[in-house]
């Protein structure tokens, strides 16, 4: 199968960290579209970030699913652009805050989200509201690094996020931690043992649930919300992906 794994940002080295861990958790069957868009901001830290990324992503969506893709991923873990991409797509979109929050259900009574700035958080929280999780989770904390401070090896990321978990697990009552960004898809592992509970990454939580649905034959559903768009005019010249394009 083939799944389109999207960075809806446009830094070219935290695409390939994500196209990284896709890769090392896909079964071998699975082949991994790693992409993100020509245009828009180089990280996504609220909600101005979000809009400007989404048109860039729907364009990433439509070539992937020209490409033949089975299933997407959203790899920004706000899962910015989720449903417009639904919309666009045959096959399963996967988020993946909303993949990290359902693993971490399964795991535990209640986790608690690190991510990276505090201007993240609402996004966030929306997010958990909108999916019905916001009971399983205990707080969504932020470890005030900036998105792109993640691709510094040299920056202290991996102890500011390991201080955070400590707090979650002391004050929270945290059972679990979903990691709040896809750039720190490369430290789950580590933080799970050095902190001794699960660390769920988004990234590798999307490619999975991603495959397991294409293995079940269940795609996107087409006739409620996520029904395709309709043709209409479209001032400016319509985008890659639109009826009729
Ligand atoms: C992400 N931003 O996963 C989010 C995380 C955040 O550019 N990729 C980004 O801080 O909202």
């Amino acid at each position: 199968m083939r799944i389109a794994v999207v960075n809806p940002n446009t830094t070219a080295s935290m695409t390939a960290k994500i196209g990284a861990a896709a890769r090392a958790v896909a079964a071998p069957g699975t082949e991994i579209l790693a992409a993100q868009p020509e245009t828009g901001p180089a990280s996504i830290e609220g909600f101005w970030d979000e809009a400007y990324s989404v048109p860039g992503l729907l364009v990433e969506i439509a070539r992937a699913e020209k490409a033949g893709a089975d299933a997407h991923v959203i790899a920004c873990f706000d899962d910015t652009g989720l449903e417009a991409a639904r919309c666009a797509a045959r096959g399963p979109v996967i988020g993946i805050g909303e993949a990290a929050f359902h693993l971490a259900s399964l795991l535990a009574h209640r986790f608690s989200v690190v991510t990276t700035l505090s201007r993240s958080i609402p996004a966030i929280e929306n997010n958990l509201l909108r999916y019905g999780l916001d009971r399983r989770c205990a707080r969504v904390r932020a470890c005030e690094i900036p998105v792109l401070g993640l691709e510094d090896p040299a920056s202290d990321a991996s102890a500011r996020i390991g201080e955070e978990i400590e707090r979650a697990k002391a004050q929270d009552h945290a059972e679990a931690i979903v990691l709040g960004c896809a750039g720190m898809a490369d430290l789950a592992a580590r933080l799970s043992e050095r902190h001794g509970l699960p660390v769920v990454d988004g990234v590798a939580a999307a490619v999975k649930l991603a495959e397991s649905l294409v293995a079940l034959g269940l795609r996107t559903s087409k006739i409620g919300g996520y029904a395709p768009p309709l043709p209409k005019a479209f001032a400016g010249g319509a985008p890659e992906g639109a009826p009729g394009r």
